[in-house]
């Protein structure tokens, strides 16, 4: 791994790379005090592949798939947190924390989902506050006996549909209260695995009961300053090959008519897709959206966010298209065959190397040749800017934010593991 680098040879390559985006232009110091701000949503579901707390090793449903079996996984929510505050202590900047209804603290009795109350996320707000962190909330409509048969806010059966429904309102309360106490605005996201495997006779049914559920469960306003709606779709699952009835089309609709934030995640769509094309054919439309920044690898949607085109594609649409404003940045991902602490860090140091590479583009130069028809100067630049020295500031940020610079944030990956997850058996 090497030595770490001293602050002189961190200052001096920090000064030439200055130099070298100040003849395109580029301000980096803006561009890092503009980084400083971003707040990106950890999910939690990383640190123990989406298990939460309501029974003892309660199997992921909802065709959702965590494979591998690293030693060291969190088993309460105590353990979750300390992981979380492992991993944010790696990071450079201030983020926020994503949970999942399946994370309550019901202090051991059993509390079913349509019946959590903000009381049940206490001690998560309170840990939220202690450390500055905002947090954002999703209903789970998986892995429970009523989502067993694949359906939940589209079911045929009403009694299904009333208890997810119930759920989700209970979990925009939750979220409101998430809100209101750390006051910075919750977004509540649904997702729902609702889909079949084999081709359906009816398409039709099952959309309309959704749209139904979704506006009994939006039917309540509540206050922007401390809650927001989003809403996700999918392409396909592991079973729901066929047909998902929350596809990509159908929320893009809904939260348009309706006025929520539309989620786009990044491993919902063709592998030929990228949900940076979809970024300002949307936004004219919707007000804000919520990203699930993840990456699909063949039949996975969910493997950990890697520094690739896609990434930086999108990185460079909330640069490019001034859009920082109007989005929530959160991960999704879970992969249970590496250190699970690493695999955040590892995540959100990638989406935050993307968001620095795209706001040290000289955006106003390579928009003018475009206009100008100079394709061919477009092209040379934008293959120039790789190999800038993007590197030396992020490694500069790194020790300016009192983060490890490079490759040393795993010996402190690694004591973790030794003090801490090797023990949890
Ligand atoms: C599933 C969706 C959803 C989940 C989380 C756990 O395909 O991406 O966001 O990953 O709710
Ligand atoms: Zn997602």
């Amino acid at each position: 791994m090497g030595t770490e680098p001293t602050d002189k040879t961190l200052q001096a390559a920090y000064d030439l790379a200055k130099e070298r985006y100040a003849a395109l232009g580029v301000d980096v110091d803006a561009a890092l005090a503009r980084l400083a701000r971003i707040a990106i949503s950890l999910h939690c579901w990383q640190g123990d592949d989406v298990g939460g707390f309501e029974a003892p090793g309660s199997a992921l449903g909802g065709g959702l798939a965590a494979t591998g079996n690293y030693p060291g996984k969190a088993r309460t929510a105590d353990e979750l947190r300390s992981d979380l505050d492992k991993a944010y202590s790696l990071i450079p900047g201030a983020h926020r924390l994503n949970l999942h209804a399946i994370y309550a603290e019901t202090g051991g009795k059993k509390v079913d989902r349509d019946a959590l109350e903000p009381v049940h996320f206490a001690a998560w707000a309170d840990w939220a506050k202690a450390n500055g962190r905002g947090l954002d909330f999703n209903p789970t409509c998986f892995s429970h006996p009523l989502a067993a048969d694949g359906f939940t806010l589209s079911s045929y059966d009403e009694d299904i549909r009333a208890f997810w429904v119930d759920h989700c309102i209970a979990c925009r309360k939750i979220g409101a209260y998430f809100g209101e106490t750390l006051g910075t605005p919750c977004v509540t996201n649904i997702w729902i695995p609702d889909g079949l495997k084999d081709t359906p006779a009816d398409r039709k049914t099952p959309r309309l009961l959704l749209k139904e559920s979704l506006d009994k469960i939006f039917a309540e306003p509540l206050d922007p300053q401390f809650h927001l709606d989003a809403v996700e779709g999918k392409l396909f699952g592991l079973g729901s090959e066929s047909y998902v009835v929350g596809s990509h089309e159908f929320y893009l609709s809904y939260a348009v008519a309706n006025k929520v934030l539309l989620t786009l995640d990044s491993g919902h769509f063709h592998p030929t897709e990228t949900i940076a094309d979809k970024l300002s054919a949307v936004f004219p439309f919707v007000d804000e959206v919520l990203l699930h920044v993840s990456r699909g690898v063949r039949w996975d949607s969910d493997h950990v966010v890697s520094f690739n085109d896609d990434l930086q594609a999108i990185a460079q649409e909330l640069v490019r298209g001034d859009y920082l404003g109007r989005v929530h940045i959160g991960l999704d991902y879970f992969d249970a065959s590496i250190n699970r602490v690493a695999a955040w860090v590892i995540g959100t140091r990638n989406a935050l190397k993307a968001l620095l590479a795209a706001l040290l583009e000289p955006t106003a130069m390579l928009r003018k040749w475009e206009v100008a028809g100079d394709y061919t100067g477009r092209l040379a630049l934008l293959e120039e800017l790789k190999g800038l020295p993007w590197g030396a500031v992020w490694d500069y940020y790194c020790a300016q934010q009192s983060v490890p610079v490079g490759m040393h944030f795993m010996e402190d990956v690694r004591a973790y593991e030794a003090v801490t997850l090797a023990k949890r058996v």
